[in-house]
């Protein structure tokens, strides 16, 4: 493992205090003081720096929430793989849905350097007290959904996900950078898909204006509540979780979406649509968020359909899980009992790619993405943030 060449945010060069900054070096406002001045400097937190419970459990919430999105959407998805009408869309659509395993892995290896397992928050999310995305409850009805997911949901998502590349808590931000390079290509699949659709006959056509019309609303429910109902926006971005509000980046997103409808020669199902000249937006229409509540309450349409095949796969999946766990056991035996030359030389090989240090009471950084990649990010809005070793700490 690397070494850590700086002491952890709040906590004494030295001291050997628990990793809560209560120890030896520091007092309860001194590391209050610590992470307020690294937020405030747009600095990352990592996962040994002291932090405010409430931010932990804010983030354990929304990561959470978001691996299960993750893992929850390849269903609807993954319906239509056997009907891929060629080879090449059937292994494009295998790929994204891959991805989007991959994807929950990364999110559930983010919520792990906070201290909570992955058992746990899948137990959760089985026994219906954690949430995932609204837009995952609503069916898949033909092959054009496959486009509308691309083109919208993934779209949706990107436009909410590029500013969390640059969410203050490090690990989060690091899984959004890989995470939304995936998606932009999911993004162009779903567009390219429809666009031939647009393209092809009279009934292809039909096809892919029907599948916008359903999947445009849930869509802009993606972002969440109106800001005066979204009981979290406020916090999230003082902490600088969230960059933006939720109207803020559903306006970005319909902003986004008119002139590609266009392109694309289908109608977005808003007679409200038009461009405001004042406001340098398109204003859209009243969303239906007695629908989002009733979703959320678990009244949609797959809902009970999207947690029963996810419990079942989790059921099945026991016995991979059995074998992962004997293999690694069988493994820390050959390493406890004598390295061979090739154990040692695997070892090193991992410990250059570690580049950051876990959590204390977790397991591994879930990527290893560069740290500056998310000043990068497509959104261009991030100023360079400071690395690790230049930081100054309490
Ligand atoms: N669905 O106070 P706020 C994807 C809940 S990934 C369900 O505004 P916050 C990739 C919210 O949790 C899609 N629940 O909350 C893909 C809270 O409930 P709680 C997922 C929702 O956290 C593509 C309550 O309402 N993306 O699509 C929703 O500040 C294709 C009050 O709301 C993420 O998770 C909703 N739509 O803002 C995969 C991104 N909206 O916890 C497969 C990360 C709100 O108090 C195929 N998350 N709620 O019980 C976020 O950015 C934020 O968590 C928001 C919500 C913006 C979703």
């Amino acid at each position: 493992m690397t070494p850590v060449t700086s002491p952890p945010r709040g906590r004494a060069a030295g001291a050997d205090g628990p990793p809560d900054g209560s120890g030896p070096g520091l007092e309860a406002e001194d590391v209050q003081a610590a992470f307020d001045a690294a937020v405030a400097a747009d600095e990352r937190i990592e996962p040994r720096d002291w932090m405010p419970d409430t931010y932990r459990s804010t983030l354990v919430r929304q990561i959470a929430q978001h691996a299960h999105s993750e893992i929850i959407g390849m269903q609807p998805e993954a319906n239509w793989i056997t009907r891929a009408p060629s080879l090449r869309r059937k292994a494009i659509l295998m790929a994204k849905v891959q991805d989007e395993a991959g994807h929950g892995l990364y999110l559930y290896g983010a919520a792990e350097t906070l201290g909570t397992s992955r058992d746990e928050l899948l137990d959760k999310l089985h026994a219906g007290r954690q949430k995932y995305s609204s837009i995952f409850n609503y069916p898949t009805l033909t092959w054009a959904d496959v486009g509308a997911i691309g083109w919208l949901v993934d779209g949706a998502a990107i436009t909410n996900q590029v500013p969390l590349c640059r969410c203050s808590y490090g690990p989060y931000a690091r899984a959004m950078v890989r995470i939304c390079k995936e998606e932009s290509f999911h993004q162009r699949q779903g567009y390219e898909l429809l666009l031939a659709l647009t393209r092809g006959t009279e009934a292809q056509r039909a096809m892919a204006q029907d599948a916008v019309d359903r999947w445009w609303w849930p869509s802009l429910m993606m972002f969440g509540p109106p800001d005066d109902e979204s009981s979290h926006s406020a916090q999230s971005m003082a902490w600088k979780i969230k960059r933006h509000s939720n109207d803020e980046l559903r306006q970005r997103f319909v902003d986004i979406c008119v002139p590609q409808a266009e392109a694309l020669g289908v109608t977005l199902p808003d007679p409200e649509l038009r461009w405001n000249e004042e406001r340098g937006h398109w204003d859209f229409g009243a969303i239906d968020w007695q629908e989002f509540r009733e979703v959320l309450k678990g009244n949609g349409p797959c809902n009970e359909q999207r947690l029963h095949r996810r419990r079942t796969a989790h059921e099945n999946g026991a016995w991979v899980r059995e074998a992962a766990a004997a293999h690694a056991a069988k493994h820390t035996a050959t390493h406890a009992t004598g390295h061979t030359a090739d154990h040692a030389a695997d070892r090193t090989a991992a410990d250059r790619d570690d580049r950051v240090e876990p959590a204390a009471a977790g397991p591994a950084q879930p990527n290893t993405a560069p740290d500056t990649a998310p000043d990068t990010a497509p959104d261009g809005a991030g100023a360079p943030s400071a690395s690790r070793s230049t930081r100054s700490r309490a």
